[in-house]
């Protein structure tokens, strides 16, 4: 049966749905924003708010107060939550782009409770609707309505109808069988105050002495709201500025300021392109890629397994044929 075009074609989630490459140059109309007035949640709009105020606050004390114990810890957790995002929810859980042992997953999902994203559940069914339908009123932070919608904006305003709606189709089956994603989501309210807040405040106090105001504005609010505004520049900057070596139709962009601090997150116009490669970028861990060097360590130790990528011929016919000229392919006279 013909799948249906005007709904799937940016469906190719994973390996699997990539079959029929032609298929995903066939796009349906860019569809104008949808501008009526949006229904303000106020309780986010406030928490959200007090996070920044209290992170600026917190910036501060990590410049010129917090011990330098206190600095180096917030920058690891900074690490471990990223590759609970990373690693984790978007490559692992949304993607599927490998495959994780027990113990790797419940690595991950610690690291992922400290990140403080909501349930890695929650989180990859609105990122396989950010694929699925990429820049339409059915994907949750769609960057054609501007750089303040997809960057926080949509996390102030109730979702879009048509995502509810389009959203009653997503096979979810994979992550609802998943124990590990089950035990995070009922035990949410419990385990992610302690991981993303009560830990960061209280390991610093115990372990080095360091003061209650400091571990709780460096290490809990400073270093948390750095991470999420990280993973938001993946969905306003990188689909916006850069270049688009693999699909100039789309507005997902290879932004390599994003991906140094995203972990190896940013290389979006490939990621959008060849959503199912683990790496989420052409170049492995030697190009801003901790995240991959991250699982290729586990795949050496067997925790991680059946990683999937792209072909160097796939990529390159890709690229002679949607790129914008910008991949280096370009340079080299190749005319095949
Ligand atoms: C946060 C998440 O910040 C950030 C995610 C960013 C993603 C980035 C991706 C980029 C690529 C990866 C790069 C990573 C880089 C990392 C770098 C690290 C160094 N499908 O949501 P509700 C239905 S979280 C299907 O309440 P409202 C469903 O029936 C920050 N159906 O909608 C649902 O009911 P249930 C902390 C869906 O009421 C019902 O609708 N968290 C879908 O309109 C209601 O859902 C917060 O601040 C779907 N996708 O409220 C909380 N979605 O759930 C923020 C919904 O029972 N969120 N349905 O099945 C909220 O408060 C609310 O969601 C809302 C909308 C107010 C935004
Ligand atoms: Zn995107
Ligand atoms: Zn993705």
């Amino acid at each position: 049966m013909a799948p249906n075009i005007s709904e799937d074609v940016n469906g190719v989630l994973f390996e699997s749905d990539a079959a029929t490459p032609d298929l995903a140059l066939a796009r349906p109309p860019v569809q104008k924003a949808d501008n009526k007035p949006k229904q303000l949640v106020w309780r986010n709009i406030i928490l959200f708010a007090y996070l920044h105020l209290a992170a600026l606050y917190g910036g501060y004390l990590f410049l010129f107060s917090a011990k330098w114990q206190t600095d180096i810890f917030a920058y690891i957790l900074y690490v471990i939550s990223g590759l609970g995002i990373t690693a984790g929810a978007h490559r692992l859980w949304a993607h599927k782009s490998y495959k994780a042992k027990w113990p790797l997953k419940v690595i991950l999902i610690i690291f992922n409770t400290v990140a403080f994203q909501d349930a890695a559940m929650d989180w990859a069914r609105d990122h396989r609707m950010h694929h699925k339908y990429s820049e339409t009123d059915a994907d949750p932070h769609n960057a054609t309505r501007g750089f303040f919608f997809s960057h926080i904006g949509w996390l102030l305003v109730r979702k879009h109808p048509d995502l509810k709606e389009k959203g009653k189709g997503l096979d979810m089956s994979d992550l609802l069988a998943d124990p590990v994603l089950r035990f995070q989501k009922k035990y949410y309210l419990l385990l992610m105050p302690l991981a993303c807040f009560v830990m960061p405040t209280v390991i610093p106090v115990y372990l080095w002495g360091e003061t209650w105001t400091n571990a709780f504005f460096v290490a809990a609010m400073f270093r948390y709201a750095f991470i999420l505004n990280v993973t938001w520049l993946v969905n306003s900057a990188a689909h916006k500025w850069g270049d688009k070596p693999y699909d100039k139709s789309i507005k997902p962009s290879e932004n390599m300021s994003v991906a140094m601090f995203a972990l190896g997150e940013g290389f979006h116009n490939y990621h959008h392109t060849f959503p199912w490669d683990y790496k989420t970028a052409e170049f492995g861990n030697n190009k801003l890629n901790f995240t991959t060097a991250f699982i290729n360590f586990f795949a050496k130790i067997g925790w991680a397994y059946d990683m999937k990528t792209v072909s160097e011929d796939i990529v390159k016919n890709r690229v002679k044929r949607t790129g914008d000229g910008s991949h280096h392919l370009w340079g080299w006279g190749d005319e095949n």
